[in-house]
């Protein structure tokens, strides 16, 4: 602020003392030049590449195809408003009341976690937001928070979770907003106290979150009772998910069977839980087992049943078609152009195969495809972190690994240089998955049995190996917690000899972590926070610094170095500018910048470029050091 803009001197209400008492005026902001920080960032990108995508020239890509339906119609009122106006039990009633099947569009979330290791962006996100709240406001929710996306809109794409939250919440007001809540791991790998799970689904739940998905890692309800309980008191939906492993109708599989399902819903329900979902995280839900899971499940539940399922073997959309014949309420789709392989089935797909049957979904393929033409468009942006399906493949019953990790594991063993022995890594996985006593894989359990996997085809140990010299051997972090207990206690209990190896001597717990963990204290680690990053911070960023407090620093770093660069656009951000392109970026409401690219020097004696822009037409040069 200087003198003139002070609100004391525009309303004239100063006297002499005024420059001595009002301490503010010398304070001086550090130069903000956001044009600078801009070009910095493109030059890096332009010289140095993107992190996990090859070098080179920027491809040529079309402009996405925005459906046009701004200004020319409102927003139809949809589930959101019956929330706002009914309450959680009026939801639930209103679902329990509907002559047709509810969809659910994972799209924003599971989606491109499960297609292209949750790298897309909120800009991609917010330009499709619109005509998504126009177009598809039949829809139950839209997923499109949680999960992993907490953790990686932070660490690999600069942004703020909660800014996300809110930028599609602004733009899409009538449809309800769900997230994947990792029970007491909330959206990270690990358990938390018991007051920051509370603390984040009231922080979510004010940001715009309506429904949360909770899932224990180990189907272990103890892990679940603080976050659903949390959910009701913040009067959101609570859907509480038994997660599906191996096969009900497998003889030989019989740790995971009918009745271990069905005793675990009838759990949720005492716990609170609003709706029961089904989450096949991995896709193993077999067309005739869904129909027998959901059938008995319908006669032994009260509350609306949600399936969740991911389509790696390619059999998923009979799946959803036999849970629609057995009465499910709800189900998973992603729109078409971002669906099938390890991501949902088909939600064009579905809605098309159901059309003039009883329940028919009330959705228009029409509008569906609309939104398919923009997805299908945008993607070609990310192909670089694409999981590399070919086809569908029955593998996935054999290794069982979740949609939502196979492309981030597939990344994390390239980056540790097995991206040639993947097929090693997903034999692996299902040796460990035995080892550890056939346990329910999903995050965070999912990503120990893929560290362990991992680690064992890098170092070329065996089963037998490592029982053998266990002793010597330093498993990864992630596989000691989990045997120590701290992600919960899996049905069945732990493999004792592998346990003892790993622990080494070091006792593990049988309680919820939650318990032993000392509450935080919030005010101190603002207090904490705001020292090290030099600024005040917001309860959200607290909540981010918690989960993540090292990926928070880094953020916080790149944002100190380059500004805000999650307004440039998604090829920019990836490959910088092309000799002569020329793009507007709007940093903030009503202030563009207007960057183009002249030329890029030559590697100069000390390792650095000069790439030479201009800046809103004015001639601007830029030093980055070549780090080929
Ligand atoms: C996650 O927790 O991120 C998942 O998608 C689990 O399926
Ligand atoms: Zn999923």
């Amino acid at each position: 602020e200087n003198v003139v803009q002070h609100p004391k001197f525009l309303t004239g209400d100063y006297n002499t003392s005024f420059i001595d008492t009002t301490e503010e005026l010398f304070e001086f902001a550090e130069r903000k030049d956001r044009g600078t920080k801009l070009l910095t960032y493109i030059g890096e990108t332009i010289v140095n590449g993107h992190p996990g995508l090859p070098r080179g020239k920027k491809p040529n890509f079309a402009d996405p195809r925005i459906p046009n339906v701004s200004f020319k119609t409102s927003y139809p009122d949809g589930t959101k408003q019956i929330l706002e106006q009914k309450g959680a039990a009026g939801l639930v009633e209103w679902i329990k009341n509907q002559d047709q099947l509810l969809l659910t569009d994972t799209t924003f979330r599971d989606a491109h976690q499960s297609l292209f290791a949750t790298r897309f962006r909120t800009y991609d996100m917010a330009q499709i937001a619109e005509a998504t709240g126009k177009l598809a406001s039949g829809l139950f929710s839209l997923e499109m928070w949680g999960g992993a996306t907490f953790d990686t809109s932070m660490r690999f794409l600069n942004e703020d979770p909660w800014d996300r939250l809110r930028t599609l919440r602004e733009l899409i007001p009538n449809v309800l907003f769900q997230m994947l809540l990792r029970g007491a791991n909330a959206v990270g790998y690990a358990n938390y106290p018991d007051n920051v799970i509370r603390k984040f689904v009231q922080l979510s739940s004010e940001a715009g979150i309506d429904v949360f998905r909770i899932f224990d890692s180990l189907n272990w309800i103890e892990g679940m009772r603080t976050a659903i309980d949390s959910v009701l008191e913040n009067g959101k939906i609570a859907e509480a998910a038994i997660c599906y492993t191996g096969d009900i109708l497998d003889a030989n599989r019989d740790k995971y069977s009918l009745k271990y399902y069905i005793n675990l819903a009838k759990e949720l329900e005492k716990a609170g839980a609003h709706i029961l979902c089904i989450k096949d995280m991995a896709g193993l839900l077999k067309p005739y087992a869904a129909y027998e899971l959901i059938h008995n499940l319908k006669q032994e539940v009260g509350i609306p049943i949600h399936l969740h399922t991911h389509d790696s073997s390619g059999n998923q959309l009979a799946t959803l078609m036999k849970a629609y014949e057995a009465g499910i309420d709800i189900v998973d789709g992603a729109i078409s152009s971002m669906s099938g392989f390890t991501s949902q089935p088909s939600l064009n797909g579905f809605v098309s195969a159901l059309k003039g049957q009883v329940r028919e979904p009330k959705l228009s393929e029409t509008n569906l495809q609309k939104l398919a033409d923009y997805w299908e468009d945008v993607r070609e942006y990310y192909g670089g972190f694409e999981g590399g399906m070919k086809s569908p493949s029955s593998e996935v019953y054999l290794h069982e690994m979740p949609g939502g990790q196979y492309s981030n594991l597939h990344q994390q063993a390239k980056a540790v240089g097995l991206g040639d022995r993947w097929d090693e890594v997903k034999q692996m996985y299902r040796v460990v998955n035995h080892m550890f006593g056939d346990i329910v894989k999903v995050t965070p359990s999912s990503k120990v049995v893929g560290d362990m996997a991992l680690f064992m085809v890098q170092n070329d140990l065996s089963e037998q190996d490592v029982y053998e010299k266990g002793e010597r051997l330093d498993f990864p972090d992630s596989v000691i917690q989990f045997f120590q207990g701290y992600l919960g206690q899996p049905p069945g209990g732990f493999p004792e000899r592998l346990q003892q190896i790993v622990l080494k001597g070091k006792d593990p717990i049988t309680c919820r972590p939650g318990e032993l963990l000392p509450p935080v204290d919030f005010a101190k680690v603002q207090a904490e926070l705001e020292e090290k990053v030099g600024r005040t911070v917001s309860e959200e960023d607290v909540m981010s610094y918690i989960m993540y407090p090292k990926v928070f620093q880094d953020k916080e770093k790149i944002t100190n170095d380059y500004g805000q660069i999650s307004v440039l656009d998604t090829p920019t951000f990836f490959y910088g500018l092309r000799l002569g392109e020329e793009i507007s970026v709007a940093i903030e409401q009503g202030k563009t910048l207007v960057v183009k690219l002249i030329s890029i020097g030559e590697n100069s004696l000390d390792g650095t470029r000069t790439i030479y822009f201009e800046l809103n037409g004015q001639p601007r040069e830029i030093t980055i050091r070549d780090l080929s």
